[in-house]
């Protein structure tokens, strides 16, 4: 029987990609489809933000007699919830808890994979009904399986993901993950509540003509980082420039738009603060993998972000990311703010 059916579900396109490994346990798939259960339940409150005043605010309670939580704490609960429960993650490190939670059950112990998070990444526009998302990494773990997981499966650097995401509620919502092999994006299509593969095999333009920057900073940016920003904002026939800025101050959103459309963000260090913003475990390092995967590069000014030894789970780090051509323009920029 011929079945027209063209699309492919989050779920169908993970499994189908387990033929090419006959070894493969299926863990990886599970995550996937645990995460992306995870992204639809925050998706559902999310759409509900604009009615905080009628259903109840963070800590009242609603008419159902339950307590409304803050979205990002709902976020961090729906995600930490469908990991715990299922069969492949042992433990889990999240923006939102300040250690990591080693899941101890004698299930989770066997998982040989943890899970880096940042439920609700934005969280600041959620109030504006502006664009926001969710950021994870995976990680294959470093102690045996069968033991409790300790930091040290935390702590690696993201040229050791095995598989990194995000999810943006946006005017569509989708979810976009990459492993080695590429990076595919998936809509969630509202009628059948699945996320639905709608960008296959993502790459990054060699170049583009978007910057995205907060320019309220510029004074507070290095000498190299500055000369960049004014030559994005100049006639140039050899960049192409003057580009377009574009700052959402959702970083999903905005490297999202950068990935598909070509463009450079940057979260520079500041001089009050010389790390800048950006969380490097669950922030950076998956956004570092999945530009990489698709042909763009990430730095922290001087090197990779892929690269970077973490010490701490929520260590901070300047974050450019983009792509190619425009990273290999900057860096030219910013040998001046490493000498
Ligand atoms: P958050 O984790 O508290 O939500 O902060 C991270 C967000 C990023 O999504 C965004 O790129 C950045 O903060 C914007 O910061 P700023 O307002 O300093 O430009
Ligand atoms: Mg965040």
């Amino acid at each position: 029987m011929d079945v027209n059916r063209k699309v492919q579900t989050l779920d169908e396109f993970t499994i189908q990609q387990l033929r090419d490994f006959p070894h493969a346990t299926g863990e990886l798939s599970h995550l996937l489809r645990n995460l992306g259960l995870a992204a639809k339940r925050v998706n559902v409150e999310v759409n509900k933000a604009g009615l905080v005043d009628i259903l109840g605010d963070f800590g009242t309670i609603n008419v159902q007699g339950e307590e409304v939580k803050k979205l990002d704490v709902f976020a961090n609960d729906q995600f930490t919830g469908v990991l715990k429960h299922g069969i492949a993650c042992a433990g889990i490190a999240s923006e939102e808890l300040d250690d990591f939670v080693a899941f101890g059950d004698p299930k989770s112990v066997q998982s040989k994979y943890v899970c880096v998070y940042d439920p609700l990444d934005g969280s600041a526009n959620i109030d504006v009904n502006v664009s926001i998302g969710t950021i994870f990494g995976v990680y294959r773990r470093v102690t045996p399986i069968g033991t409790v997981v300790t930091k040290e499966d935390f702590l690696q650097p993201g040229n050791k993901l095995v598989a990194a995401g995000y999810v943006v509620y946006g005017s569509s919502t989708m979810l976009v993950y990459a492993t080695r092999r590429g990076v595919n994006g998936f809509t969630l299509d509202p009628s059948i509540g699945e996320f639905t593969l709608s960008h296959p095999d993502i790459k990054c333009p060699e170049t583009g003509k978007i910057y995205s920057v907060n320019h309220g900073n510029f004074f507070k940016y290095a000498e190299g980082v500055r000369d960049y920003i004014q030559v994005c904002q100049q006639k140039d026939k050899k960049t192409g420039g003057p580009y377009t800025q574009r700052y959402i101050g959702s970083m999903v959103s905005d490297v999202h738009r950068n990935l598909i459309k070509g463009g450079i963000f940057m979260y520079p260090g500041t001089t009050d603060k010389p790390a800048g913003k950006l969380r490097l475990l669950y922030e950076c390092n998956p956004f570092a993998f999945i530009v990489t995967v698709a042909g763009g590069k990430a730095t922290n000014g001087k090197m990779r972000i892929l690269d970077i030894e973490p010490e701490e789970l929520h260590q901070r780090t300047p974050m450019f990311i983009g792509s190619l051509q425009m990273m290999e323009e900057l860096e030219s920029y910013q040998e001046k703010d490493n000498k």
